[in-house]
């Protein structure tokens, strides 16, 4: 029986979800939950996953959802972009030594960065990723994986 997804691709935490199943080769079904009108909030929705955000998965009897986490943003100064080159910095030294973040096997550690850089790389910014050699390498080897060109067509809107 193929798992259910009840969510969006458009998500990025559902398409983080996609992505692990298209990797494992796992049937999936995919299910639209109407962000626009409120169905997450409505009782249905709230009894696959009671905190109402998308996605929620079923696979035969077992039920997973994730938790909305609050975001601290109030950190030390500096633009949203300096502190983002601050942590590519990181990243560009991390993969000089190492073909991916937790080490030469792609992983979660890398996938998890997946939907949101497809998102990135399509604004003005990009080139916080281009201009790192070693990150630049990185985004492109991921970005040319099967599952990832298929997730990512699907995270159009
Ligand atoms: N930590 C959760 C967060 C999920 C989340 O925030 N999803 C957004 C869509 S990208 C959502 O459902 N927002 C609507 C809401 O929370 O009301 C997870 O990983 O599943």
């Amino acid at each position: 029986m193929a798992i259910k997804v009840h969510g969006i691709a458009v998500s990025p935490y559902t398409a983080r979800v996609l992505l692990c199943l298209h990797e494992k080769g796992l049937d999936y079904e995919l299910l639209p939950v109407d962000l626009a009108s409120g169905a997450h909030k409505q009782h249905s929705y709230l009894s696959l996953n009671p905190f109402g955000s998308v996605p929620a998965l079923q696979d035969g009897e077992v039920s997973l959802f994730g938790k909305m986490v609050e975001l601290n943003t109030r950190s030390s100064g500096g633009s949203e972009m300096n502190k983002l080159g601050k942590v590519l910095d990181v990243y560009e030294e991390r993969l000089s030594k190492s073909k991916y973040l937790a080490g030469e096997s792609y992983s979660l550690a890398d996938m998890h960065h997946i939907p949101i850089l497809v998102y990135f790389m399509g604004t003005a910014e990009a080139d916080a990723i281009t201009s790192r050699p070693h990150v630049s390498a990185w985004w492109d080897d991921f970005s040319s994986r099967p599952a990832t060109a298929e997730v990512t067509a699907k995270m159009k809107l």
